[in-house]
């Protein structure tokens, strides 16, 4: 077996989920060492073979549910994505319960415009939601971003 087939076997598969604007697809480029440059999510779209990059309505509708659960059946973890300047939350308690046993991760986005008080009040949101390990990053300067990579074998 090449390393790379062994690479690509141990990659773990993840899903990006939360509202519209709390910064997924930003992450995505981040991640990848992308140049940043703002696109409205239409619909779901694999990136890289293992990132599912959702549009904000699948969580912002209840309509979408379903979707949103079949969609990260596919997923190995699933990463629910808050932004720290936001003021509420669309995760709802125990969100998290919805994808029977996945690893769910907390990420927080946004945390270059946020000051303390706003990134724990995030960290609550994720907490309450279900969220296990939480991830405080910036895709604007970076922060947090290797760690992530790393400990979820992103790449
Ligand atoms: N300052 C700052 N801005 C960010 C960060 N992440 C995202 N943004 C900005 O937030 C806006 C929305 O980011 P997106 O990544 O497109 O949001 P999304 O979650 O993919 O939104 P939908 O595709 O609508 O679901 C863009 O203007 C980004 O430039 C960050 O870490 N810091
Ligand atoms: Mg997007």
């Amino acid at each position: 077996m090449s390393n790379e087939t062994s690479k690509e076997e141990k990659k773990k598969r993840i899903i990006l989920i939360g509202r519209s604007t709390a910064g997924k697809t930003t992450l995505c480029q981040r991640i990848n060492n992308e140049e940043l440059h703002y696109y409205k999510t239409q619909t779901v779209q694999v990136i890289n073979k293992n990132m599912i990059d959702t549009p904000g309505e699948y969580l912002e509708r209840r309509g979408f549910r379903g979707a949103l659960i079949v969609t990260s059946a596919d997923a190995d973890i699933i990463l629910m994505v808050q932004d720290a300047t936001e003021g509420g939350t669309m995760f709802p308690p125990l969100f998290c319960s919805m994808f029977a046993g996945k690893p769910c991760v907390g990420i927080i986005t946004k945390a270059d415009l946020a000051d303390e008080e706003q990134i724990e009040r995030a960290k609550k949101y994720l907490k309450d939601a279900g969220a296990g390990t939480l991830y405080v990053t910036s895709a604007v300067t970076g922060e947090g971003v290797e760690q992530l990579v790393r400990d979820l074998h992103i790449l």
